[in-house]
């Protein structure tokens, strides 16, 4: 379908050097030269829940004043109707592209075909949306988190080698979103052997707190936890001061391997409260930016672009921590 918005686009672009005025769909910019400084851009977030998101909103807000392209932006405080909202008043202001990342993955078809018929591409950044109709979005920029959930249990499986019996409680991410699906996907397929028990798998919404909260009910009835699997760093973190509340020592009484490789996260690791840590970069912004200029501009774009991570050690993390940019 990306022939249709490359149509609609391409007309863009013929009336851009007729008119001199960029505007995929709508007529969200006025005048101008057709440049990156007369489009403009709606991106509905999910919200602030997490220091990756954090990470996520200051990169792309950086990317989108570097190329000078307005950003309409909002944040929907991991509220599905929020989004929703959002994209139907970006719709109305006829901006040029709308990109946003799904809460969750279901329940998009309706507006998204809104955003269709009204001419305006749609890019999904970060997480992925269920739609039968790939149509309704024309690229989805975001890591594969059925490879993050493997590398997680790939490193579970050398760390536990020798071990008989080895008994796992699971931090999941927002119910229904495309990394907690796909996390606890990536990691069964690789953790197999049947010494391997996940005894207790609840989400904590990719928060600290919820976190905390799940990982103290988990302490309570479960006596013998040797691995907590959480979905991302935040809800590993909250699960260390569980952990340390009940007496315990995180990362030898219980080992933890989360998922993004945010700084507090690195810190944990080289601490030694974390174990091992799978990378989910949220720097998406100058991918965003280059997919918003080629499609303003009538060029195709491709539908599925996958970032570039790695997994860190607690030695990879000593090494890579001064550096970090989130
Ligand atoms: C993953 C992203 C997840 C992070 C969490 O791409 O959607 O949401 O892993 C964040 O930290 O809350």
């Amino acid at each position: 379908m990306i022939k249709k918005f490359t149509g609609v686009a391409a007309t863009a672009a013929m009336l851009i050097a007729l008119t001199g005025c960029a505007g995929g769909g709508g007529s969200g910019a006025q005048g101008g030269e057709g440049g990156s400084e007369d489009i403009v851009v709606g991106f509905a977030q999910v919200g602030a829940e997490s220091g990756w998101r954090t990470a996520n909103t200051t990169d792309i807000k950086r990317a989108f004043e570097e190329a000078g392209i307005e950003l309409k932006f909002s944040d929907a405080q991991q509220k599905q109707e929020n989004q929703i909202k959002a994209i139907r008043s970006y719709i109305q202001q006829q901006v040029d592209v709308i990109a946003f990342s799904p809460v969750v993955e279901s329940g998009w078809d309706t507006v998204l075909k809104e955003a269709k018929d009204a001419g305006i591409p749609v890019v999904l950044t970060d997480r992925a949306v269920d739609s039968e109709d790939e149509s309704l979005y024309v690229s989805f920029l975001g890591s594969d988190f059925v490879l993050e959930g493997e590398r997680a249990g790939e490193w579970v499986n050398t760390e536990f080698a020798d071990a008989d019996q080895v008994n796992i409680v699971e931090l999941q991410g927002t119910t229904g979103a495309a990394p907690a699906n796909d996390r606890a996907e990536g990691f069964r397929n690789v953790v197999t052997d049947p010494k391997f028990e996940v005894v207790a798998s609840q989400t904590g919404d990719f928060t600290r707190a919820g976190g905390k909260q799940v990982m103290e009910a988990f302490l309570k009835s479960n006596p013998d936890i040797d691995l907590v699997y959480a979905h991302n760093d935040d809800m590993g973190l909250g699960a260390i001061e569980a952990i340390e509340a009940a007496g315990l020592v995180p990362g030898e009484d219980i080992k933890i391997v989360t998922v993004d490789a945010v700084k507090d996260g690195m810190q944990a690791l080289v601490d030694g409260k974390i174990n091992f840590i799978v990378e989910c970069s949220p720097l998406l912004g100058d991918q965003l930016v280059e997919i918003v200029q080629k499609v303003v501009a009538g060029e195709d774009v491709e539908k599925r672009i996958v970032t570039e991570e790695t997994t860190f050690t607690q030695e990879q993390a000593a090494e890579a921590l001064p550096n970090r940019q989130y």
